[in-house]
């Protein structure tokens, strides 16, 4: 039976279920349909051993319920997945989310029918629903990838990725484990698992700049001043670039001497976190002096944390200085690399040449494995979108819209999809953005959209080609003069993704405080580059 609704929403993950909830406050019927058999979007499918948060946790929950806040209290100060997955359900549960949310119900087709205004979705489990709005809350980190290693699919022992980990646990005593990948999850899955091994060898493209973790416990007496704290937490990330609490030093690096600055990148390392690489000074992104300094600095500490000098020269980063990527939060990382049950194959000297039935092959050697660990990331941004059939005006679908990278206005509409809006795709800041941050930032301006479309009779909003052009446009420029322009072998260029969009930059580097600028300026102008109707 096909339902009518007032909105749909894909994913009933942080965005979905905060979505659902204000469309309900509008006095919207809406309903979210979810590919997961249970909600929670990234935290339901990242369960791999040592996943958590890279933001402080009191940073990343929602900051609408005061109840909530009461309510809740984080046990770590990156609390781990678990606990994420427990938080969200009590966020479902205590505002009855669960009712209007579908589950194991993965969305194939969304087609907007012109006559009725409609968009009408299947899902692959048969469900149909038609409603006004379309709210995509597919995450930004959600198409996982599988690399195209020729003989993936014969490995005959137990392949895993790391976004589709299964609810049983896996027992890794006794069994040799190879893992390819050395992002931010390698780096939690390689900590974690290394003493349960028999044997873990970890084959690296390309090394990352980790920088310590520091998760801990939160005191009883800590959590009474973070509860205090809250509101005044929330609004110091809704002023710094990344939308986190770690603010820049308002100071160029260049302009301080040298010992002071080694000094404060010391005093940053012991902090953790993100500190290093968003508190650092104003021209971090920028100064290749500084950037290159930094580097540095991390690389003295991989040699002194790493026994074997020629392993630590592998751990170290050649092809990128500091602060181009998202760093890695590790916790004995490099000591995982002293354990004797620990090896690293290196693939810039020898790339793998194929999975075999029974494990790896890097050039003429076969290394031979229980499991094998894909920790191969995302086809970020885009990826998720791309693999629904979404059909607009004239029956165009996203894909041909896109054929030559994605074009968005803000990242959250597309010119020829009305009523349609993403929440998290391509051109938001979300590189830099705390995601909850950002989410709450992003479907409040959505939800007003939809208020003054209600107030003022509107039945229909979708960008204009051309400013959907200018903010593309602006997105490519946004990260010019950053030194990040030159490191495109990452998510943020969409290195996993299609080569329509590979190469591209998929972000808004501009900073959160702009971009809520621009938001609500956009607004206060009557949805200025938006065509109402
Ligand atoms: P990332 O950061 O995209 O990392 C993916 C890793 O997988 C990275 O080390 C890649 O190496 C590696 N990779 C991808 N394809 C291959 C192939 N074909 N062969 C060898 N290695 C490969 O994803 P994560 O899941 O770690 O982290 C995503 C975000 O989640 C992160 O930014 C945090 O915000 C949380 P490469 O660097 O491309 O050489």
């Amino acid at each position: 039976m096909s339902q009518n609704l007032d909105a749909i929403v894909i994913g009933a993950g942080v965005s979905g279920l905060y979505s659902l909830y204000k469309l309900r406050e509008l006095g919207l019927s809406a309903r979210v349909f979810e590919a997961g058999t249970g909600i929670g979007g990234t935290w339901y499918w990242n369960r791999y051993p040592g996943a958590r948060f890279d933001s402080e946790s009191y940073t990343y929950q929602y900051s609408f319920s005061d109840e909530l806040l009461d309510e809740w209290q984080w046990s770590e100060t990156f609390a781990a997945q678990p606990e994420i997955e427990r938080y969200l359900h009590h966020v479902a549960d205590k505002f009855d989310l669960k009712r209007d949310i579908e589950l194991n119900a993965r969305v194939s087709t969304v087609y907007y029918d012109e006559a009725t205004k409609l968009w009408e979705i299947k899902t692959l489990n048969g469900e149909t629903a038609r409603a006004r709005f379309i709210l995509c809350a597919t995450g930004l980190l959600s198409a996982h990838q599988f690399p195209d290693y020729e003989g993936v699919d014969l490995f005959a022992g137990m392949s895993l990725h790391s976004a589709r980990w299964p609810k049983e646990e896996i027992d890794f005593k006794g069994k040799r484990v190879g893992i390819i990948g050395s992002g931010p999850t390698a780096v939690q899955i390689i900590q974690s698992i290394a003493p349960d091994c028999e044997q873990l060898t970890v084959f690296q493209r390309t090394a990352n700049w980790c920088t310590p973790l520091r998760n801990r416990p939160i005191e009883a007496a800590e959590q009474v001043e973070l509860r205090e704290q809250a509101h005044d937490i929330f609004e110091t990330c809704k002023k710094t670039f990344a939308g986190f609490i770690h603010d820049t030093d308002e100071r160029n690096g260049e302009d301080v001497p040298k010992a002071e600055r080694l000094a404060r990148y010391q005093e940053l390392y012991d902090i953790g976190g993100f500190a290093l690489w968003l508190g650092n000074y104003n021209d971090s992104f920028t100064s290749r002096v500084v950037a290159d300094e930094i580097a540095e600095f991390l690389a003295d500490k991989i040699r002194q944390r790493v026994d074997d000098p020629a392993m630590a020269e592998k751990l170290i980063p050649k092809s990128h200085t500091f602060g181009t990527k998202r760093c890695p939060g590790e916790k004995n990382f490099y000591e995982t690399f002293n354990r004797d049950n620990v090896d690293l194959v290196d693939l810039r000297e020898t790339p793998i040449s194929r999975v075999t039935e029974n494990g790896i092959q890097v050039g003429d050697e076969n290394h031979e494995f229980d499991i094998i660990i894909y920790a191969t990331g995302f086809q970020s941004l885009t990826g998720e979108l791309m693999r629904i059939d979404i059909r607009g005006e004239g029956g165009l679908s996203l894909q041909e819209h896109w054929s030559d990278g994605p074009k968005t206005n803000l990242g959250v509409q597309f010119s020829g999809f009305p009523n349609m809006f993403a929440i998290m795709g391509p051109h938001n800041p979300a590189t830099f953005c705390n995601i909850t941050r950002c989410v709450e930032n992003n479907v409040d301006w959505i939800l007003g959209c939809i208020r003054y479309m209600q107030e003022n009779g509107y039945e229909s909003i979708v960008t204009t080609p051309e400013a959907e052009d200018a903010w593309t446009e602006r997105c490519y420029e946004s990260v010019k003069g950053l030194l990040i322009e030159d490191m495109r072998d990452s998510w943020f260029f969409g290195s996993n993704n299609s080569e329509n969009v590979r190469g591209r930059f998929l972000l808004f580097a501009g900073g959160v405080p702009l971009y809520r600028e621009i938001f609500a300026d956009v607004a206060a102008k009557g949805y200025e580059g938006f065509k109402l109707s």
